[in-house]
């Protein structure tokens, strides 16, 4: 299996998917790694885990975040809390190569001065799916959805702002960044059971970063 398989072939391209939604190819590859090991130093400190759902089930992927607030959830509900609820710590702090990342790549979908709270880390084993839900536990609706994807390839389901629109799919790569905001701020969306290869530098997961001005 060669390296090519996994290279990001439209990166630099900008997909428009709404009114103010955009696809960025490959806007996360410039500065991965740093990316990546700033990562791994946020699952040393906060272990991903599968959260229960109010209803009670495990969540497929496995979350844990870092910035100031995380969203969590368990039995009672769902809520953004500045304590790991496992840990009893703060969060770890968002690493500056994240705050950077997710600013400039909201900067370059026409959102200037993002300055996200909250930093969600997806991990997505093999056959691990999203369900179509809409992002809206956040005070500040004006501030976008910053949403990297790293790893193995998935595809993305881009719904409208009722649960029964239809969803337009969407392949997502290592690298590419998907920008929602404005008047697609509260758009339903999820993510596909991941399929495929491992990614040569991430191994056989999928990460996402779900970034958002949470308080
Ligand atoms: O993994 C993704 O691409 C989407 C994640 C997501 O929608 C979320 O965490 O709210
Ligand atoms: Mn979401």
């Amino acid at each position: 299996m060669s390296f090519d398989l996994f290279a990001n072939h439209n990166a630099g391209e900008r997909e428009a998917i709404g009114p103010a939604a955009v696809v960025l190819r490959g806007f996360a590859l410039t500065g991965v790694a740093d990316v990546l090991a700033a990562i791994d130093t946020v699952v040393r400190c906060a272990p991903p885990r599968h959260m229960i759902t109010p209803g009670g089930h495990a969540m497929s992927a496995a979350l844990t975040n870092c910035g100031p607030l995380g969203w969590a959830s368990d039995r009672r509900g769902y809520r953004y809390t500045g304590i790991d609820p496992q840990s009893g710590l703060p969060w770890p702090p968002m690493p500056p190569a994240l705050t950077a990342l997710a600013a400039s790549a909201a900067e370059a979908a026409g959102f200037p001065h993002f300055a996200p709270d909250a930093c969600l880390v997806n991990h997505y084993a093999p056959g691990t799916r999203m369900g179509l839900h809409q992002d809206r536990d956040e005070q500040d609706l004006d501030a976008p959805i910053v949403s990297v994807s790293l790893g193995m390839t998935a595809t993305f389901l881009f719904g409208g702002l009722r649960r029964t629109d239809p969803s337009v799919r969407i392949r997502l790569e290592h690298g590419d960044v998907v920008v929602w905001g404005g008047p697609d701020r509260l758009r339903f969306h999820g993510v596909a059971p991941v399929r495929g290869h491992a990614h040569p530098l991430v191994g056989e997961r999928r990460i996402n970063l779900t970034f958002r001005k949470a308080g």
